[in-house]
């Protein structure tokens, strides 16, 4: 009877591997070096949304807008509406493009819903 002879699967040869990994077990060593894997998950950008000036629009308009939209209390969107009636522009808040993009829809709709010149606008943050 032939005696059966045990042998492993030869091991094809790997371009990748340097001499030292081809040194034990075909560079199939068991032995490794933990990594933590990468995080490809990129943080979203943000878009500030601005409130502009008018010689139009009603002060009490804009508070109630701020209020609405932008969940501000009234003291805090009497400061913003003021800030903006003086310096021209302000901040409303920061948001990923796609809420930003909505608010400034449904402040520009109310606004012209009421007659209002009232504009908004978004910026990059
Ligand atoms: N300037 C306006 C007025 O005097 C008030 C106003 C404030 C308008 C802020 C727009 O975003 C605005 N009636």
């Amino acid at each position: 009877m032939t005696p059966v002879r045990l042998q492993s699967a030869p091991v094809r040869f790997d371009p990748r591997l340097t001499d030292e990994d081809r040194e034990i077990g075909g560079g199939r060593t068991g032995v490794g070096v933990v990594t933590k894997p990468e995080t490809k998950t990129a943080k979203p950008a943000l878009y500030k949304v601005l409130m502009l000036n008018d010689d139009y629009t009603p002060m009490e308009f804009v508070v109630l807008t701020l209020q609405r939209f932008f969940k501000m209390t009234i003291e805090d969107a009497t400061r913003v509406m003021l800030h903006v009636h003086q310096r021209g522009v302000g901040v409303c808040g920061i948001f990923t493009y796609e809420v930003a993009e909505t608010k400034v829809n449904q402040v520009i709709d109310f606004a012209r819903q009421h007659q209002h010149p009232l504009q908004c606008t978004m910026e990059k943050d």
